[in-house]
């Protein structure tokens, strides 16, 4: 928390913006307001904002099926993605995606993809694209623990190893994939040592400590930047939430959800902020209220937008190349 060149408080309404808005989603949720299924971020919030602060609208980010956090860490309104989740025409993908795919292309977030592991290499591939084009664009991938055991993440990895891309993997490691704990799914100690097979540097971070991410992102971006190649990030952090809806998490203990709820990065933030005399109760509680403000108006703006139109069924869903292409 040395580092005064970190925009903190930035970071600490970023945080707060992705806790509220899924607060606010998951009470929309049982209400059946919003419809099919969420997956909360909640508690994981440090990882996309201390990585995100570093991307720019150019930069590429690929998330999976829990990517709230990611869109509005990456810029992506939060009025466009509710009205994504109730399936409104003016939803970030007009509503034909809903929660697990949510995007912003303007803003350079692709549609997240649920398939677990798929964007490993579909980064890989927008990596590459970034550095034939000549650019300094980076491509970000956001995944789980679960997601190191799939295929896709063997072949992506590998190949931006090989080929040195402008690729950053961040490795979202809360100890579970669904109900599998990550003790029963893993030989190896630590999900990390997973780069080295690869030729690829690898860093464990804090994630749910901010400015941690922030340092250990920015020093992976810089690199890629540089054309330097690709770096993977373990952050490990734990959600503190079920799976999606209707998980009665009995794969977990009370003991040890009690010991990560202590560890909660957006109290723990605050506390640090008031320590170090870059916050006050005012100064926070000021952001709470254009907070709870800025979710009010997304809600609003989502509940009275029209449903998308049937005779717009196929549009968007199929690429149709043009005279320019
Ligand atoms: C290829 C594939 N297999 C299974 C699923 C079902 N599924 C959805 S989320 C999930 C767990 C993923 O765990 P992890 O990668 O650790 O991410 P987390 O949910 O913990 O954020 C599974 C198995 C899927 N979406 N895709
Ligand atoms: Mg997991």
């Amino acid at each position: 928390m040395s580092n005064s060149d970190i925009p903190l408080i930035a970071m600490y309404r970023t945080m707060l913006t992705i806790r509220r808005f899924e607060e606010r989603c998951n009470y929309l949720f049982m209400q059946g307001r919003i419809p099919s299924t969420l997956h909360l971020y909640i508690g994981q919030e440090a990882v996309a904002t201390g990585v995100c602060a570093h991307l720019r609208p150019d930069d590429y980010l690929f998330s999976t099926h829990r990517p709230h956090g990611h869109a509005i860490a990456k810029g992506v309104a939060p009025r466009a993605i509710m009205a994504e989740l109730m399936a409104k025409r003016t939803g970030c993908c007009k509503g034909k995606g809903g929660s697990m795919h949510v995007g912003d292309i303007r803003v350079g977030m692709l549609p997240a993809i649920a398939i677990v592991g798929a964007n490993v290499p579909i980064a890989a591939g927008a990596a590459l694209a970034a550095k034939r084009l000549g650019t300094d664009r980076v491509a970000v991938a956001f995944f789980g623990d679960g997601a190191t055991n799939e295929g896709a993440f063997h072949e992506g990895m590998n190949m931006a190893a090989l080929w040195n891309l402008p690729v950053i993997y961040v490795c979202e490691n809360n100890l579970y994939a669904a109900s599998t704990p990550l003790t029963t799914a893993f030989k190896i100690e630590a999900i990390v040592d997973r780069a080295a097979a690869y030729g690829m540097p690898g860093v464990v971070v804090d994630g749910n400590d901010v400015a941690a991410v922030y340092d250990t992102a920015g020093q992976a971006i810089a690199r890629a930047r540089r054309g330097e190649g690709p770096t993977f990030i373990e952050c490990r952090t734990y959600r503190l939430c079920g799976h999606s809806r209707s998980d009665p998490r009995t794969y977990r203990t009370k003991e040890e959800e009690a010991a990560w709820q202590g560890k909660d990065p957006i109290p723990n933030l605050a506390a640090r902020l008031k320590a170090a005399g870059l916050a006050s109760d005012e100064s926070l509680a000021a952001v709470e209220q254009e907070v709870t403000g800025l979710i009010d108006e997304a809600v609003a703006f989502a509940e009275s937008s029209p449903p998308p139109e049937a005779e717009d069924t196929l549009t968007d869903v199929f690429y149709a190349a043009s005279e320019e292409d």
